[in-house]
Protein backbone atom coordinates (compact mmCIF):
# COMPACT_ATOMS: atom_id res chain seq x y z
CA UNK A 1 0.00 0.00 0.00
CA UNK A 2 1.19 3.54 -0.86
CA UNK A 3 0.87 6.46 0.40
CA UNK A 4 -0.72 9.53 -0.34
CA UNK A 5 -0.33 13.19 0.81
CA UNK A 6 -0.71 16.69 -0.82
CA UNK A 7 -1.47 18.87 2.00
CA UNK A 8 1.35 20.95 2.08
CA UNK A 9 3.07 23.00 -0.17
CA UNK A 10 6.10 21.57 -0.97
CA UNK A 11 3.87 17.99 -2.30
CA UNK A 12 5.85 16.58 -5.25
CA UNK A 13 5.36 17.52 -8.14
CA UNK A 14 2.95 19.72 -7.18
CA UNK A 15 0.44 16.73 -6.84
CA UNK A 16 0.93 14.89 -4.05
CA UNK A 17 3.57 12.59 -2.51
CA UNK A 18 3.71 8.76 -3.21
CA UNK A 19 6.55 7.06 -2.16
CA UNK A 20 7.80 9.36 0.99
CA UNK A 21 7.11 13.11 1.91
CA UNK A 22 9.16 15.65 0.63
CA UNK A 23 8.73 17.33 4.27
CA UNK A 24 11.06 13.68 4.73
CA UNK A 25 7.68 11.76 6.17
CA UNK A 26 8.06 8.11 5.39
CA UNK A 27 5.22 5.59 3.49
CA UNK A 28 4.86 4.15 6.42
CA UNK A 29 4.44 7.07 9.08
CA UNK A 30 2.01 8.87 6.56
CA UNK A 31 0.09 6.02 6.37
CA UNK A 32 -0.31 5.91 9.77
CA UNK A 33 -1.32 9.53 10.26
CA UNK A 34 -4.12 8.65 7.75
CA UNK A 35 -5.00 5.41 9.98
CA UNK A 36 -5.18 8.33 12.74
CA UNK A 37 -7.73 10.50 10.63
CA UNK A 38 -9.68 7.28 10.55
CA UNK A 39 -10.29 6.34 14.09
CA UNK A 40 -11.08 10.43 14.74
CA UNK A 41 -13.64 10.23 12.45
CA UNK A 42 -14.61 6.75 13.57
CA UNK A 43 -14.35 8.55 17.44
CA UNK A 44 -16.31 11.65 16.24
CA UNK A 45 -19.31 9.15 15.21
CA UNK A 46 -19.59 7.12 18.07
CA UNK A 47 -17.95 8.87 20.82
CA UNK A 48 -19.75 11.92 23.48
CA UNK A 49 -18.39 15.17 23.21
CA UNK A 50 -16.39 15.54 26.80
CA UNK A 51 -13.31 16.98 27.70
CA UNK A 52 -11.15 13.81 27.09
CA UNK A 53 -12.37 13.14 23.97
CA UNK A 54 -12.19 16.38 22.25
CA UNK A 55 -8.25 16.53 22.98
CA UNK A 56 -7.95 13.30 21.68
CA UNK A 57 -9.63 14.72 18.24
CA UNK A 58 -7.45 18.42 19.21
CA UNK A 59 -4.16 17.06 19.56
CA UNK A 60 -4.61 14.08 17.08
CA UNK A 61 -5.05 16.80 14.18
CA UNK A 62 -2.44 18.35 15.52
CA UNK A 63 -0.21 15.52 15.22
CA UNK A 64 -0.78 15.39 11.48
CA UNK A 65 0.01 18.87 10.61
CA UNK A 66 3.40 18.78 8.45
CA UNK A 67 6.31 18.88 10.25
CA UNK A 68 4.95 18.13 13.55
CA UNK A 69 5.14 14.26 14.42
CA UNK A 70 7.57 11.58 12.34
CA UNK A 71 7.39 9.23 15.04
CA UNK A 72 5.80 6.00 13.97
CA UNK A 73 5.65 4.14 17.54
CA UNK A 74 4.09 7.69 19.18
CA UNK A 75 1.50 7.61 16.30
CA UNK A 76 0.72 4.28 16.76
CA UNK A 77 0.36 4.68 20.70
CA UNK A 78 -1.86 7.69 20.16
CA UNK A 79 -4.53 5.62 17.34
CA UNK A 80 -4.87 2.97 20.24
CA UNK A 81 -5.79 5.48 23.02
CA UNK A 82 -8.57 6.77 20.36
CA UNK A 83 -9.11 3.04 20.23
CA UNK A 84 -10.23 2.54 23.30
CA UNK A 85 -12.88 5.32 23.30
CA UNK A 86 -14.51 3.88 20.41
CA UNK A 87 -17.98 2.09 20.98
CA UNK A 88 -19.61 1.34 17.57
CA UNK A 89 -19.20 -0.14 14.86
CA UNK A 90 -18.48 2.71 12.14
CA UNK A 91 -15.84 1.89 9.81
CA UNK A 92 -14.30 4.62 7.47
CA UNK A 93 -10.84 4.99 5.53
CA UNK A 94 -9.43 8.01 4.38
CA UNK A 95 -8.32 6.33 1.35
CA UNK A 96 -11.99 7.21 -0.40
CA UNK A 97 -11.15 10.60 0.19
CA UNK A 98 -8.61 10.58 -2.11
CA UNK A 99 -10.15 8.88 -4.54
CA UNK A 100 -13.45 10.60 -4.61
CA UNK A 101 -14.64 13.21 -7.66
CA UNK A 102 -12.20 16.07 -7.35
CA UNK A 103 -14.34 18.86 -6.69
CA UNK A 104 -15.42 16.97 -3.72
CA UNK A 105 -12.37 16.03 -2.44
CA UNK A 106 -10.89 19.43 -2.90
CA UNK A 107 -14.09 21.19 -0.61
CA UNK A 108 -13.18 17.77 1.89
CA UNK A 109 -9.51 18.73 1.53
CA UNK A 110 -10.34 22.87 2.67
CA UNK A 111 -12.46 21.82 5.67
CA UNK A 112 -10.02 18.65 7.32
CA UNK A 113 -6.63 20.98 6.43
CA UNK A 114 -8.39 23.92 7.54
CA UNK A 115 -9.99 21.86 10.81
CA UNK A 116 -6.21 20.39 11.56
CA UNK A 117 -5.07 24.42 11.89
CA UNK A 118 -7.63 25.15 13.99
CA UNK A 119 -6.51 22.39 16.07
CA UNK A 120 -3.21 23.45 16.59
CA UNK A 121 -4.78 27.10 17.81
CA UNK A 122 -7.08 25.54 19.76
CA UNK A 123 -3.84 23.62 21.57
CA UNK A 124 -2.14 26.29 22.13
CA UNK A 125 -5.32 28.04 23.72
CA UNK A 126 -6.68 25.21 25.47
CA UNK A 127 -2.98 24.86 27.42
CA UNK A 128 -3.77 28.09 28.98
CA UNK A 129 -6.97 27.31 30.36
CA UNK A 130 -9.30 28.66 27.46
CA UNK A 131 -12.21 26.59 26.29
CA UNK A 132 -15.08 27.26 23.75
CA UNK A 133 -18.26 25.16 23.32
CA UNK A 134 -18.80 26.56 19.63
CA UNK A 135 -15.27 25.34 18.54
CA UNK A 136 -15.43 22.30 20.53
CA UNK A 137 -18.84 21.23 18.34
CA UNK A 138 -17.56 22.29 15.20
CA UNK A 139 -14.40 19.79 15.52
CA UNK A 140 -17.36 17.12 15.99
CA UNK A 141 -19.69 18.60 12.84
CA UNK A 142 -16.74 19.02 10.53
CA UNK A 143 -15.10 15.84 11.11
CA UNK A 144 -18.23 13.80 10.80
CA UNK A 145 -19.23 15.58 7.71
CA UNK A 146 -16.25 14.13 5.94
CA UNK A 147 -17.08 11.02 5.18
CA UNK A 148 -20.83 12.13 4.42
CA UNK A 149 -22.29 12.43 0.96
CA UNK A 150 -22.97 16.36 0.96
CA UNK A 151 -23.85 18.60 -1.94
CA UNK A 152 -21.19 21.03 -3.27
CA UNK A 153 -22.78 23.70 -1.91
CA UNK A 154 -23.47 22.33 1.89
CA UNK A 155 -19.25 21.71 1.69
CA UNK A 156 -18.63 24.85 0.58
CA UNK A 157 -20.65 26.43 3.02
CA UNK A 158 -18.92 23.94 5.63
CA UNK A 159 -15.47 25.46 4.44
CA UNK A 160 -16.70 29.65 5.03
CA UNK A 161 -17.55 28.03 8.27
CA UNK A 162 -14.43 26.51 9.21
CA UNK A 163 -13.00 30.04 8.38
CA UNK A 164 -15.61 31.52 10.91
CA UNK A 165 -14.64 29.13 13.54
CA UNK A 166 -11.23 29.87 13.32
CA UNK A 167 -11.66 33.74 13.45
CA UNK A 168 -13.35 32.53 16.68
CA UNK A 169 -10.35 30.35 18.15
CA UNK A 170 -7.78 33.00 16.70
CA UNK A 171 -9.87 35.24 18.95
CA UNK A 172 -9.84 32.95 21.86
CA UNK A 173 -6.17 32.35 21.55
CA UNK A 174 -5.17 35.65 21.45
CA UNK A 175 -7.33 36.25 24.61
CA UNK A 176 -5.59 33.52 26.30
CA UNK A 177 -1.63 35.13 25.28
CA UNK A 178 -2.64 38.39 25.89
CA UNK A 179 -4.70 37.64 29.45
CA UNK A 180 -1.48 35.26 30.39
CA UNK A 181 1.58 37.41 29.33
CA UNK A 182 0.49 40.38 29.27
CA UNK A 183 -0.12 42.95 25.95
CA UNK A 184 2.81 42.86 23.63
CA UNK A 185 4.88 45.56 23.22
CA UNK A 186 7.86 47.03 20.90
CA UNK A 187 10.92 45.25 21.59
CA UNK A 188 14.15 44.59 19.76
CA UNK A 189 15.60 41.43 20.05
CA UNK A 190 19.08 40.44 19.40
CA UNK A 191 20.32 38.06 16.73
CA UNK A 192 23.93 37.58 18.28
CA UNK A 193 24.62 34.85 20.91
CA UNK A 194 25.93 35.39 24.52
CA UNK A 195 28.86 33.08 25.13
CA UNK A 196 28.11 29.93 27.89
CA UNK A 197 25.63 27.12 27.88
CA UNK A 198 21.97 27.80 26.06
CA UNK A 199 19.14 26.39 24.96
CA UNK A 200 17.26 27.32 21.69
CA UNK A 201 13.04 26.85 21.93
CA UNK A 202 11.64 26.50 18.79
CA UNK A 203 7.93 26.23 17.65
CA UNK A 204 4.90 28.12 18.83
CA UNK A 205 3.90 27.27 22.47
CA UNK A 206 4.15 30.16 24.94
CA UNK A 207 3.43 27.77 27.94
CA UNK A 208 6.16 25.84 27.36
CA UNK A 209 8.68 28.66 26.85
CA UNK A 210 7.48 30.02 30.20
CA UNK A 211 7.81 26.56 31.59
CA UNK A 212 11.51 26.29 30.67
CA UNK A 213 12.15 29.69 31.85
CA UNK A 214 11.24 28.85 35.43
CA UNK A 215 12.84 25.62 35.16
CA UNK A 216 16.36 27.41 33.69
CA UNK A 217 16.17 30.55 36.17
CA UNK A 218 19.09 30.40 38.05
CA UNK A 219 21.09 27.60 36.25
CA UNK A 220 22.81 29.80 34.00
CA UNK A 221 21.49 28.87 31.42
CA UNK A 222 20.80 31.08 28.61
CA UNK A 223 17.01 30.87 26.30
CA UNK A 224 17.05 32.23 22.91
CA UNK A 225 13.90 31.84 20.47
CA UNK A 226 13.98 30.00 17.16
CA UNK A 227 11.61 31.06 13.95
CA UNK A 228 8.10 31.55 15.48
CA UNK A 229 8.84 31.75 18.96
CA UNK A 230 10.46 35.17 18.10
CA UNK A 231 7.61 36.85 18.98
CA UNK A 232 7.15 35.94 22.57
CA UNK A 233 9.83 38.55 23.19
CA UNK A 234 7.07 41.05 23.33
CA UNK A 235 5.18 39.68 26.21
CA UNK A 236 5.75 41.29 29.32
CA UNK A 237 5.33 38.57 31.16
CA UNK A 238 8.10 36.42 29.25
CA UNK A 239 10.64 39.09 28.87
CA UNK A 240 10.57 39.57 32.41
CA UNK A 241 12.98 37.01 32.68
CA UNK A 242 16.76 38.13 31.70
CA UNK A 243 17.57 35.18 30.75
CA UNK A 244 15.59 35.02 27.43
CA UNK A 245 18.39 36.83 25.31
CA UNK A 246 17.62 37.07 21.65
CA UNK A 247 16.55 35.03 18.57
CA UNK A 248 18.41 32.28 16.97
CA UNK A 249 18.82 31.68 13.21
CA UNK A 250 15.99 32.30 11.11
CA UNK A 251 13.11 30.24 10.00
CA UNK A 252 12.09 26.83 10.00
CA UNK A 253 13.79 25.47 6.49
CA UNK A 254 16.90 26.65 7.24
CA UNK A 255 17.21 24.20 10.56
CA UNK A 256 19.31 21.88 9.81
CA UNK A 257 22.23 23.85 8.50
CA UNK A 258 22.34 26.26 11.30
CA UNK A 259 21.30 23.33 13.81
CA UNK A 260 24.60 21.48 12.54
CA UNK A 261 26.67 20.71 15.68
CA UNK A 262 25.15 23.50 17.41
CA UNK A 263 26.63 23.94 21.16
CA UNK A 264 23.16 24.25 22.59
CA UNK A 265 19.92 22.25 23.53
CA UNK A 266 16.94 22.27 21.23
CA UNK A 267 13.33 22.19 22.55
CA UNK A 268 10.71 21.56 19.78
CA UNK A 269 7.58 22.43 21.60
CA UNK A 270 5.51 22.25 17.85
CA UNK A 271 6.22 22.13 14.16
CA UNK A 272 8.29 23.10 12.45
CA UNK A 273 10.75 20.05 12.95
CA UNK A 274 12.51 18.88 10.05
CA UNK A 275 14.38 15.48 9.87
CA UNK A 276 16.81 15.67 12.86
CA UNK A 277 21.02 14.95 11.11
CA UNK A 278 22.87 13.10 13.36
CA UNK A 279 25.06 16.18 13.77
CA UNK A 280 22.92 17.21 16.66
CA UNK A 281 20.44 14.93 17.11
CA UNK A 282 21.64 13.94 20.56
CA UNK A 283 20.65 17.52 21.61
CA UNK A 284 16.89 17.56 20.05
CA UNK A 285 14.21 17.07 22.41
CA UNK A 286 11.08 17.08 22.00
CA UNK A 287 7.61 17.86 23.58
CA UNK A 288 3.55 17.37 23.61
CA UNK A 289 2.67 16.55 20.32
CA UNK A 290 5.75 16.64 18.26
CA UNK A 291 7.77 13.45 17.83
CA UNK A 292 10.64 12.49 15.67
CA UNK A 293 12.53 8.84 16.17
CA UNK A 294 15.30 8.19 18.50
CA UNK A 295 14.79 11.87 20.19
CA UNK A 296 14.08 12.27 23.96
CA UNK A 297 10.12 13.13 24.18
CA UNK A 298 9.55 15.11 27.03
CA UNK A 299 6.40 16.40 28.94
CA UNK A 300 6.65 19.33 31.46
CA UNK A 301 9.72 18.41 33.20
CA UNK A 302 12.44 19.84 30.72
CA UNK A 303 15.83 18.99 33.33
CA UNK A 304 17.22 17.08 30.73
CA UNK A 305 17.14 19.88 27.92
CA UNK A 306 18.94 21.60 30.89
CA UNK A 307 21.45 19.28 31.57
CA UNK A 308 22.22 19.19 27.89
CA UNK A 309 22.74 22.43 27.07
CA UNK A 310 25.20 22.67 30.92
CA UNK A 311 27.44 19.77 29.12
CA UNK A 312 27.56 21.39 26.39
CA UNK A 313 28.79 24.53 27.38
CA UNK A 314 27.42 27.22 24.16
CA UNK A 315 29.77 29.05 22.50
CA UNK A 316 33.84 30.06 24.10
CA UNK A 317 32.51 34.05 23.17
CA UNK A 318 30.49 35.94 22.41
CA UNK A 319 29.26 34.88 19.03
CA UNK A 320 27.68 37.62 16.27
CA UNK A 321 25.15 36.21 13.98
CA UNK A 322 22.69 37.87 11.67
CA UNK A 323 18.88 37.36 9.45
CA UNK A 324 19.72 36.73 6.14
CA UNK A 325 19.78 40.43 4.92
CA UNK A 326 23.08 41.10 7.38
CA UNK A 327 21.30 42.77 9.72
CA UNK A 328 21.59 41.84 14.37
CA UNK A 329 18.17 43.00 15.53
CA UNK A 330 14.94 42.43 14.96
CA UNK A 331 11.60 44.55 16.32
CA UNK A 332 8.49 42.50 17.97
CA UNK A 333 5.37 43.47 19.26
CA UNK A 334 2.93 45.02 17.00
CA UNK A 335 -0.02 43.58 17.97
CA UNK A 336 -3.22 44.90 17.47
CA UNK A 337 -3.26 46.49 21.03
CA UNK A 338 -0.06 48.20 20.27
CA UNK A 339 -1.31 49.19 16.62
CA UNK A 340 -4.59 50.37 17.59
CA UNK A 341 -3.06 52.36 20.42
CA UNK A 342 -1.13 54.82 17.67
CA UNK A 343 -4.28 54.25 15.58
CA UNK A 344 -5.44 57.72 15.59
CA UNK A 345 -1.92 58.68 14.07
CA UNK A 346 -2.07 56.27 11.47
CA UNK A 347 -5.59 57.30 9.99
CA UNK A 348 -4.11 61.31 10.53
CA UNK A 349 -1.14 59.98 8.29
CA UNK A 350 -3.34 57.98 5.84
CA UNK A 351 -5.70 61.08 5.52
CA UNK A 352 -2.96 63.34 4.85
CA UNK A 353 -1.65 61.12 2.08
CA UNK A 354 1.65 60.67 4.21
CA UNK A 355 0.99 56.78 4.49
CA UNK A 356 -0.71 55.68 0.92
CA UNK A 357 -0.88 52.05 1.17
CA UNK A 358 -0.49 49.12 4.15
CA UNK A 359 0.88 45.84 2.60
CA UNK A 360 -0.01 42.55 4.68
CA UNK A 361 3.09 40.23 3.49
CA UNK A 362 3.01 37.64 5.72
CA UNK A 363 2.56 33.62 6.25
CA UNK A 364 4.68 30.71 6.30
CA UNK A 365 8.53 30.27 4.80
CA UNK A 366 9.37 27.27 2.90
CA UNK A 367 12.41 25.28 1.27
CA UNK A 368 11.16 25.87 -1.90
CA UNK A 369 12.87 28.69 -4.48
CA UNK A 370 10.79 31.34 -5.35
CA UNK A 371 10.30 32.29 -2.02
CA UNK A 372 12.65 35.33 -2.50
CA UNK A 373 9.80 36.90 -4.23
CA UNK A 374 8.82 38.13 -0.75
CA UNK A 375 12.26 39.64 0.04
CA UNK A 376 12.29 41.70 -3.32
CA UNK A 377 8.29 42.59 -2.63
CA UNK A 378 9.23 44.23 0.52
CA UNK A 379 12.26 45.78 -0.57
CA UNK A 380 10.58 47.22 -3.41
CA UNK A 381 7.45 48.33 -1.61
CA UNK A 382 7.23 52.34 -1.60
CA UNK A 383 8.46 54.51 1.21
CA UNK A 384 5.09 56.40 2.01
CA UNK A 385 3.33 52.56 2.41
CA UNK A 386 3.58 50.75 5.57
CA UNK A 387 4.49 47.00 5.65
CA UNK A 388 2.31 44.85 8.41
CA UNK A 389 3.61 41.21 8.82
CA UNK A 390 3.49 37.96 10.95
CA UNK A 391 4.15 34.19 10.64
CA UNK A 392 7.68 32.86 9.57
CA UNK A 393 7.67 33.89 6.40
CA UNK A 394 8.81 37.32 7.94
CA UNK A 395 12.49 36.09 7.86
CA UNK A 396 12.79 36.76 4.63
CA UNK A 397 13.07 40.50 5.81
CA UNK A 398 12.98 41.03 9.25
CA UNK A 399 15.80 42.22 9.42
CA UNK A 400 15.73 45.28 7.49
CA UNK A 401 15.50 48.63 8.32
CA UNK A 402 12.74 49.88 6.37
CA UNK A 403 12.70 53.30 8.15
CA UNK A 404 9.68 55.17 9.86
CA UNK A 405 6.37 57.19 8.30
CA UNK A 406 6.84 60.20 11.32
CA UNK A 407 7.55 58.22 13.84
CA UNK A 408 5.68 54.88 12.96
CA UNK A 409 7.87 52.22 11.95
CA UNK A 410 7.18 51.22 8.49
CA UNK A 411 7.99 47.26 8.75
CA UNK A 412 5.03 45.98 11.93
CA UNK A 413 5.95 42.43 12.85
CA UNK A 414 2.51 41.36 14.50
CA UNK A 415 3.64 38.02 15.40
CA UNK A 416 3.09 34.49 15.23
CA UNK A 417 0.53 32.99 12.28
CA UNK A 418 -2.36 33.08 14.74
CA UNK A 419 -1.60 36.28 14.91
CA UNK A 420 -3.44 37.25 11.52
CA UNK A 421 -6.04 37.54 14.23
CA UNK A 422 -4.26 41.16 14.91
CA UNK A 423 -4.17 42.32 11.43
CA UNK A 424 -7.82 41.21 11.18
CA UNK A 425 -8.87 43.58 14.07
CA UNK A 426 -6.58 46.11 12.77
CA UNK A 427 -7.88 46.09 9.33
CA UNK A 428 -11.42 46.00 10.51
CA UNK A 429 -11.33 49.16 12.81
CA UNK A 430 -9.51 51.46 10.04
CA UNK A 431 -13.04 50.19 8.13
CA UNK A 432 -14.80 51.69 10.63
CA UNK A 433 -12.58 54.58 11.09
CA UNK A 434 -12.87 55.22 7.17
CA UNK A 435 -16.80 53.97 6.81
CA UNK A 436 -15.90 51.19 4.52
CA UNK A 437 -15.22 47.54 3.99
CA UNK A 438 -11.78 46.28 4.19
CA UNK A 439 -11.61 45.58 0.37
CA UNK A 440 -12.03 49.53 0.17
CA UNK A 441 -9.16 50.44 2.59
CA UNK A 442 -6.11 51.28 0.75
CA UNK A 443 -4.74 47.46 2.20
CA UNK A 444 -3.50 44.48 0.16
CA UNK A 445 -2.83 41.36 1.43
CA UNK A 446 -0.17 39.26 -0.49
CA UNK A 447 0.79 36.17 1.33
CA UNK A 448 2.73 33.02 1.61
CA UNK A 449 1.47 29.46 2.34
CA UNK A 450 3.31 26.07 3.37
CA UNK A 451 1.16 23.76 5.69
CA UNK A 452 -2.35 23.68 7.17
CA UNK A 453 -2.77 26.23 9.22
CA UNK A 454 -1.95 28.55 6.70
CA UNK A 455 -5.17 27.19 4.86
CA UNK A 456 -7.35 27.96 8.10
CA UNK A 457 -6.36 31.45 7.56
CA UNK A 458 -6.99 31.88 4.27
CA UNK A 459 -10.53 30.46 5.30
CA UNK A 460 -11.27 32.82 7.58
CA UNK A 461 -10.15 35.60 5.48
CA UNK A 462 -12.98 34.34 2.77
CA UNK A 463 -15.59 33.93 5.35
CA UNK A 464 -14.85 37.74 6.21
CA UNK A 465 -15.13 38.59 1.90
CA UNK A 466 -11.16 39.70 1.84
CA UNK A 467 -10.61 40.19 -1.93
CA UNK A 468 -7.74 40.28 -3.98
CA UNK A 469 -5.55 38.44 -2.04
CA UNK A 470 -2.32 37.72 -3.41
CA UNK A 471 -1.25 33.81 -2.68
CA UNK A 472 2.20 31.86 -3.62
CA UNK A 473 4.71 30.57 -3.76
CA UNK A 474 2.40 27.89 -5.61
CA UNK A 475 -1.31 27.61 -5.03
CA UNK A 476 -2.94 24.30 -2.89
CA UNK A 477 -2.44 21.45 -5.35
CA UNK A 478 -5.86 19.76 -3.40
CA UNK A 479 -7.55 22.82 -5.30
CA UNK A 480 -8.97 21.09 -7.77
CA UNK A 481 -9.36 23.66 -11.10
CA UNK A 482 -13.51 24.02 -10.56
CA UNK A 483 -12.86 25.20 -7.36
CA UNK A 484 -9.89 27.43 -8.02
CA UNK A 485 -12.31 29.07 -11.00
CA UNK A 486 -15.45 29.71 -8.25
CA UNK A 487 -12.46 31.30 -5.71
CA UNK A 488 -10.52 33.54 -8.18
CA UNK A 489 -14.38 34.85 -9.65
CA UNK A 490 -15.79 35.30 -5.75
CA UNK A 491 -12.44 36.25 -4.22
CA UNK A 492 -10.25 37.58 -7.12
CA UNK A 493 -7.47 35.35 -5.28
CA UNK A 494 -4.57 35.43 -7.52
CA UNK A 495 -1.68 33.53 -7.57
CA UNK A 496 1.46 35.79 -7.06
CA UNK A 497 3.49 36.76 -9.90
CA UNK A 498 6.91 38.78 -10.36
CA UNK A 499 7.04 41.63 -7.43
CA UNK A 500 7.56 44.78 -10.00
CA UNK A 501 4.29 43.53 -11.77
CA UNK A 502 2.22 42.50 -8.75
CA UNK A 503 3.03 45.76 -6.89
CA UNK A 504 2.33 47.70 -10.02
CA UNK A 505 -1.27 46.07 -10.24
CA UNK A 506 -2.24 46.66 -6.62
CA UNK A 507 -1.41 50.75 -6.52
CA UNK A 508 -2.93 50.99 -10.23
CA UNK A 509 -6.00 48.78 -8.71
CA UNK A 510 -6.21 51.12 -5.15
CA UNK A 511 -6.01 54.57 -7.55
CA UNK A 512 -9.08 53.88 -9.16
FE1 LIG B 1 5.84 28.71 10.07
FE2 LIG B 1 5.98 26.13 10.46
FE3 LIG B 1 3.63 29.38 12.11
FE4 LIG B 1 3.55 27.13 10.20
S1 LIG B 1 7.13 27.64 11.54
S2 LIG B 1 5.24 27.15 8.78
S3 LIG B 1 2.02 28.30 9.07
O1 LIG B 1 4.43 25.90 11.33
O2 LIG B 1 2.68 27.81 11.73
O3 LIG B 1 4.42 30.07 10.46
FE1 LIG C 1 4.27 15.63 1.12
FE2 LIG C 1 3.67 17.84 2.47
FE3 LIG C 1 2.38 15.60 2.95
FE4 LIG C 1 4.93 15.91 3.71
S1 LIG C 1 3.12 17.01 4.48
S2 LIG C 1 4.03 14.10 2.77
S3 LIG C 1 5.71 17.09 1.97
S4 LIG C 1 2.36 16.76 1.05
Amino acid sequence: MDMFCFQCEQTAAQKGCIKQGVCGKSGDCAILQDELLDRLIELVNCAELNDENIKLVVDGLFMTITNVNFDEAQIQEYIEKIRKKINCNYDYNIRTLWRSDEDIRSLKSLILFGLKGVAAYYHHAMVLGYKNSDIEKFFFEALSAIPKNLSKQELFDLVLKTGEINLKCMGLLDEANTKTYGNPAFKKVTTNIEKGPFIVVSGHDLKDLELLLEQTKDKGVNIYTHGEMLPCHAYPKLNKYHHLKGNFGTAWQNQQKEFDNIPAAILFTTNCIMPVKTSYRDRVFTTCVVGYPDVIHLEKDFTPVINKALELGGYKEDKKMTGINGGDVLRVGFGHNSVLSAADKIIELIKSGDIKHIFLVGGCDGAKTGRNYYTDFVKLTPKNSLVLTLACGKYRFNDLDLGEIKGIPRLLDMGQCNDAYSAIKVALELAKAFDCSVNELPLSMVLSWYEQKAVCILLTLLFLGVENIKLGPTLPAFISPNILKILSEKYKIKPITTPDKDLEEILNRCQK
